[in-house]
């Protein structure tokens, strides 16, 4: 295996580095030590032919230019927070008058610390590491975040974040990678299947807020447990996906005929937030590709949005002696 690490540009006086991390296959994860940004993830198709299956710019002003996460780290809380208020916090508000992934800037706008992994023997890692103070977008306690990447000799990116503060706050990270296993973007999202181990969804208003309600999946378009054609779905439900479904077992599977690849997402967290990207008609290009609709599909594990306002919904509260510990795993086969 093999770490490579390529200059990306500058953020003032931060040098902002790519690092490539090449596995024993040729198969290669790139991220920056910009918002933890997962760049491009390089694995074979079935004819082994390595293309790129997530979305992502080549060039570090387009990230800044453009926001949608592409590949980020979000946090301290990902989605919506309403009116961006918890007990007598009150948070930034940046999308109106709500909160969204963490407010602004968040930790896909840092330049985290960072620390190579290069002693274990079939895997390679980044860890990443920011100190994020007391009152940051409004939110109390000192926390201490690590996050870390590995990936291993059989294609798989595993993410592990681990979280303390010193007095009581709310995390609830995710990454905001979207994937398209077509390979370098030759199709969209809509020649993939999509299956997760789950029963019900939350149920979402105008404003995208869950409305509290858990609804069961049975007979609606957002009935994946079975593999579904992502055409077929989103033919069903043209206005596309932003929805969160509570996962019971924690795993989520994507795969793309044509090319033969599968994505087997395995989470320990509560739930995941399917954004199919539908109406993002944008003027710039990612991949070499006018950013479209249904050009990348992002699968964000998180605990469900909003928690704060639902009593039924897993606790996102951190408390000072209980540290945060999750994992969440994207295996990458064929
Ligand atoms: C998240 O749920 C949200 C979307 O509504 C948002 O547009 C996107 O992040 C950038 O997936």
């Amino acid at each position: 295996m093999k770490l490579i690490k390529r200059h990306y540009g500058w953020i003032e006086d931060q040098e902002i580095i790519e690092y490539h991390l090449v596995n024993n296959q040729g198969a290669v994860f790139k991220c920056l030590n910009y918002g933890a940004i997962v760049t491009a993830i390089l694995v074979p198709d079935k004819n082994r032919s390595l293309e790129n299956v997530v979305l992502g710019f080549d060039r570090l002003s387009d990230y800044l230019a453009y926001p949608s996460y592409f590949g980020a780290l979000i946090g301290r809380v990902a989605g919506r927070i309403r009116k961006g208020q918890w007990l007598d916090h009150q948070l930034t508000l940046n999308e109106g008058k709500h909160h969204i992934h963490g407010g602004e800037p968040n930790f896909s706008h840092l330049v985290w610390e960072t620390k190579e992994i290069t002693n274990q023997t079939d895997k390679l890692g980044i860890q990443f590491s920011h100190h994020s103070p007391a009152g940051e977008n409004g939110y109390p306690g000192n926390l201490i975040v690590t996050v870390t990447y590995f990936w291993t000799n059989n294609h798989t990116w595993i993410m592990n974040v681990e979280a303390q503060t010193d007095e009581q706050t709310l995390f609830n990270p995710t990454n905001h990678t979207y994937f398209n296993l077509s390979g370098d973007t030759k199709r969209t999202i809509e020649t993939h299947q999509l299956q997760m181990s789950s029963e019900v969804y939350a149920e979402t208003d105008d404003e995208k807020y869950p409305t509290g309600r858990l609804l069961a999946v049975e007979d609606t378009v957002y009935d994946f447990r079975e593999p579904t054609s992502l055409r077929k779905a989103l033919n069903k439900n043209p206005k596309g996906y932003d929805t969160p479904f509570k996962l019971q077992e924690g795993k989520v599977v994507l795969n793309e005929q044509e090319s033969g690849r599968r994505l087997e997402i395995k989470t320990t967290r509560e739930s995941v937030v399917v954004f199919s990207t539908t109406g993002m008609e944008e003027d710039y290009f990612i991949n070499g590709k006018k950013m479209c609709s249904h050009l990348g599909l992002a699968l964000e594990t998180q605990e469900l949005p909003d928690a704060v306002h639902h009593e039924h919904f897993q606790s996102i509260i951190l408390e000072p002696n209980k540290p945060h510990s999750s994992q969440t795993s994207y295996h990458f086969s064929v």
